[in-house]
């Protein structure tokens, strides 16, 4: 009679942190989550300013077990750079565009200083920020890939 076998592996599901820098911000987060969804991952939601929640911000983000952040900002969006500036992590920015088009917040992403990068995507285009965020995990979680693949219609048949 053959016994079972029971497993003893522990199934970790892939987490991004989700940040934005203002409530006024939801529609963008929420969009940003919604797509982390489609691809089964957990996320750590927040609303945390760089300006005037630093300290929140600080203990968050050396507490989380996120494997890569988005930080969702307009203004002078200092969030993704704040956030970069206290982790080795990806640090995925999406610029919203609050004022002058988005530009504000574009330059202040884009704009860091050598060493301290975050890799910002278009203005508005929470989307692509978590489709980022999936393709950075990808490298590490082989199944991720192939929801990448089959979703961009590039799994061979
Ligand atoms: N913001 C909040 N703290 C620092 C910045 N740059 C941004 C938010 C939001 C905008 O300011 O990300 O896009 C307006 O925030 P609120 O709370 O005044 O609506």
């Amino acid at each position: 009679m053959p016994r079972a076998v029971y497993s003893t592996e522990v199934i970790s599901v892939p987490k991004v942190a989700v940040v934005i820098g203002s409530k006024s911000d939801s529609s963008a987060g929420e969009e940003a989550v919604g797509v982390l969804k489609e691809f089964g991952l957990d996320v750590d939601y927040r609303t945390i300013s760089a300006h005037r929640s630093p300290d929140e911000l600080d203990s968050f983000v050396k507490s989380t077990d996120a494997e890569v952040f988005i930080a969702v900002a307009g203004l002078s969006a200092a969030l993704p750079g704040v956030i970069a500036s206290k982790t080795t992590k990806p640090v995925i920015g999406v610029p919203l565009s609050v004022k002058l088009g988005g530009l504000d917040a574009l330059l202040s992403m884009v704009q860091m200083p050598p060493g301290v990068p975050v890799a910002t995507v278009g203005i508005d285009n929470a989307k692509n920020g978590a489709i980022l965020a999936v393709e950075v995990l990808a490298l590490k979680y082989p199944e991720l890939r192939e929801k990448l693949m089959e979703r961009r219609g590039l799994k061979r048949a």
